[in-house]
């Protein structure tokens, strides 16, 4: 602290004091800034009214344009002006507002106000990584999961993504990363996938990757909707309490919904169909009142313990099993109302790890502690210049005041003549606060710090192997067959057989042999009989496993926020249609009535029943399960529909369960699959076949048809 101004403390008492915040704070703070057309008349920016808005000035109907039509060339001129530079990584994101309410236990571990206060308003923004900004939402890549919190005593970002580690160990390497996983740089291809010589040239070199690189071959890869995602702060952070007792702490989010991803050739099949899968579900979901829901956890390490693991707590290569440290809930994070502009919110948000309060610190993570400098560096040119902490989205709401001033675009007309302190002219104002409990100025952890510099990597982060192996032991046998297909399919786009050689050879056998057998084996190379790693490298404990690492491990378990289609042609029992979907919405999910047409289908009984969408225009890859409707002449129709007998084959090879509602002999031949076949359930009623249906829909797929899914041609 610097000695204290006599003027400061005189004139204490007028100093503002922490607002009181909640739910909606951070909406009631944007409705400054939201501009309504209703009833407007057409103006230029300058005010002046617009007669004609068709067209330009010209000397005659024909003529030339006249240069003094300054309507045209301001309209024109801010158009030309549009484009941001987008982000250099996680350009493609969806975002949406909510709250934050802590449980009873957090303020026990930290002193932050986000902690303690009843709700903090919230904005979390949701990314793909390698995508430019109009790529594919449902690419294999990881997921940011950034969330801004609006807190009383400050902004606090929480910048994590949905994996909890990361493919390098310290920032130096950060670029390199970021150019060998881009689209390449000769003819920009691919977009938005790791497919590609220089990903795998650059991982297969730096073996610290190849833990994360064996999750985002996972499914995790292409989660089926943000709400069935985790997510995870990667680092090891610090949080503070009252008392000034700092503990290590891993941050989660538990995805109340449970977890869900996609299956890979769904995932594919979806860039095409509905590029904006993800981002169209949440922003949908939202609009009818279904919120998306997260538990915030950590794993507490008290100070003393930090070595007592067989990692470094400052490797973000690794993770701490939840079998070791489990993961305490502290609070609720809710997301229920979308953003009124893209541009204006999610593409100007501007997160960054460096963005804490009181209560919250970081810890010498190489890798944190060069993203502290990245994101603010960026942003400077991103957002053009050093004032986007004014734009609506990024504006604190608690009240802030410094003596920073002036430069590109500043909104905040700063009064009274002293911009510098100590002042005595503007009677000491803004002054510091001391650290403190509550309303305290920022403290960092006093860690004691006596050491040479050097640069190196410490012995402690030599392991690359143990943590992958424990993934690879912990996933499903479905999943590792999801696995071993990742990697093949990845290697298959890499053009030069030694890359493709040094991954199955190098990397794959230290993870595991089966893994490296299975990919070598659809690769024509030969796997060497014992793995090549160093023993440094390679670790102690590769039997262990850690259950909570399988995606099966947190199932849904109920139907709750599923999409179910309904198959119904004209002729269709419409008392059928309404039971089918009086049972699904009691369960909590969206039954949608899908027909050949969008025509309304005329029901047996005459009644017309709406259709939410045609068989090509909400394909089968959309929803989590299908019930073909009774009515025997609907079945026939349906029967004789290519696009429908495709719909179930392909919701069949993606483990989805199905329900056909009547005698279906034929149609159940036409789709090539069987009235036995597992997650196939055909009945008389629907009362015959619907809670069979609702089980298997609560464990998002029929894993067990895995081994006969890849036998249909969809
Ligand atoms: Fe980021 N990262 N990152 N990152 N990151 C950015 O910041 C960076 C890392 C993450 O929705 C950039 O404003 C470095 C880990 C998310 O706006 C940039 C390093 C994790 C987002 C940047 C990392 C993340 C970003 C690009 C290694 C998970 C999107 C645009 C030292 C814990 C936030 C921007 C949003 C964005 C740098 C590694 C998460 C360039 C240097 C690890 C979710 O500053």
């Amino acid at each position: 602290m610097s000695s204290r101004n006599p003027y400061t403390e005189s004139n204490r008492s007028a100093a503002t004091d922490n607002p009181e915040l909640d739910a909606n704070s951070k909406n009631a703070d944007l409705e400054r800034d939201r501009h309504y057309n209703d009833g407007a008349d057409l103006r230029t920016n300058q005010g002046v009214r617009i007669a004609d808005n068709h067209n330009q000035l010209k000397a005659g109907e024909r003529g030339p344009s006249l240069m003094e039509d300054f309507i045209f060339r301001e309209k024109m001129n801010h158009f030309d002006n549009e484009r941001i530079p987008e982000r250099i990584v996680h350009a493609r994101g969806a975002g949406a507002h909510g709250h934050f309410q802590p449980y009873d236990n957090a303020a026990r571990y930290s002193k932050a106000a986000v902690f303690s206060d009843p709700s903090t308003p919230v904005f979390t923004r949701f990314s793909t990584v390698q995508g430019s900004r109009g790529s594919n939402d449902t690419v294999r890549d990881v997921r940011g999961f950034a969330t801004k919190f609006y807190s009383s005593e400050g902004i606090w970002d929480l910048v994590g993504n949905n994996m909890p580690v990361f493919f390098i160990q310290d920032a130096m390497k950060f670029p390199d990363f970021v150019h060998a996983v881009k689209p390449e740089p000769h003819n920009e291809v691919p977009q938005g996938q790791s497919a590609h010589d220089t990903f795998w040239d650059f991982v297969s070199l730096m073996p610290e990757s190849a833990h994360m690189v064996l999750w985002t071959m996972s499914d995790r890869a292409f989660p089926r909707h943000y709400r069935f995602m985790e997510g995870f702060g990667v680092h090891t952070f610090r949080l503070v309490d009252a008392e000034g007792t700092a503990r290590f702490v891993k941050f989660h989010w538990k995805p109340l919904a449970g977890t869900c991803s996609l299956i890979w050739d769904e995932a594919q099949k979806l860039w095409g169909r509905d590029p904006d899968f993800n981002r169209r579900e949440m922003w949908n979901d939202i609009e009818n009142g279904d919120a998306l829901e997260w538990e915030l956890g950590i794993q507490v390490v008290e100070e003393e313990d930090e070595m007592n693991f067989d990692f470094d707590l400052l490797d973000p290569t690794k993770l701490i099993p939840e079998e070791e440290v489990p993961v305490e809930p502290i609070g609720k994070l809710t997301l229920d109302r979308n953003p009124d502009n893209y541009f204006a919110e999610t593409e100007q948000v501007a997160f960054s790890p460096g963005h804490i309060v009181p209560g919250i610190d970081f810890t010498n993570d190489p890798l944190l502690q060069g993203r502290l400098f990245s994101y603010l560096d960026t942003q400077m040119m991103r957002l053009g210049g050093p004032n986007f902490h004014e734009f609506p989205i990024n504006r604190s709401v608690c009240p802030f005041a410094n003596n920073q001033r002036d430069g590109q675009h500043r909104h905040t007309v700063n009064t009274g003549q002293a911009a510098y302190e100590p002042n005595s002219i503007d009677d000491g104002w803004p002054a510091e606060t001391a650290p403190g409990p509550r309303a305290g100025g920022f403290e960092s952890v006093n860690e004691k710090i006596d050491a040479r510099k050097i640069r190196a990597r410490s012995d402690s982060f030599g392991d690359h192997y143990s943590q992958a192996r424990l993934f690879w032991n912990s996933q499903t046998d479905v999943e590792k067959e999801h696995i071993v297909a990742a990697y093949t399919f990845e290697l298959s786009k890499v053009a030069r057989p030694y890359i493709r050689e040094r991954v199955i050879q190098s990397i794959l056998p230290n993870i595991s042999m089966d893994l490296a057998r299975g990919v070598g084996e659809q690769h024509g190379v030969s796997v060497p009989d014992v793995p090549p790693a160093e023993a440094g490298e390679y670790g102690e404990g590769c039997t262990e496993v850690s259950e909570a690492l399988s995606l099966l491990a947190r199932l849904p378990g109920d139907i709750e926020h599923r999409k179910v289609a309904i198959l119904a042609a004209d002729g269709v029992d419409a008392g059928e249609v309404q039971d089918i979907k009086q049972r699904l919405t009691e369960g909590g999910a969206t039954p949608l009535v899908i027909a050949p047409t969008m025509a309304p289908v005329t029901a047996a009984n005459g009644e017309t029943i709406e259709s939410d969408g045609m068989l090509n225009g909400l394909p089968s890859v959309t929803v989590d399960g299908v019930i073909v409707a009774g009515g025997q002449t609907s079945v026939d129709r349906l029967t004789q529909s290519g696009l429908a007998i495709y719909y179930l084959q392909e919701a069949f090879k993606h483990l989805k369960p199905i329900a056909i509602i009547s005698e279906a002999e034929e149609l159940l031949a036409r789709a090539s699959f069987f009235r036995m076949a597992r997650g196939v359930f055909t009945g008389d009623t629907v009362a015959e076949v619907f809670d069979d249906f609702a089980a298997v829909l609560g464990e998002h797929r029929v894993w067990a048809r895995n081994c006969v899914a890849n036998d249909m041609p969809a």
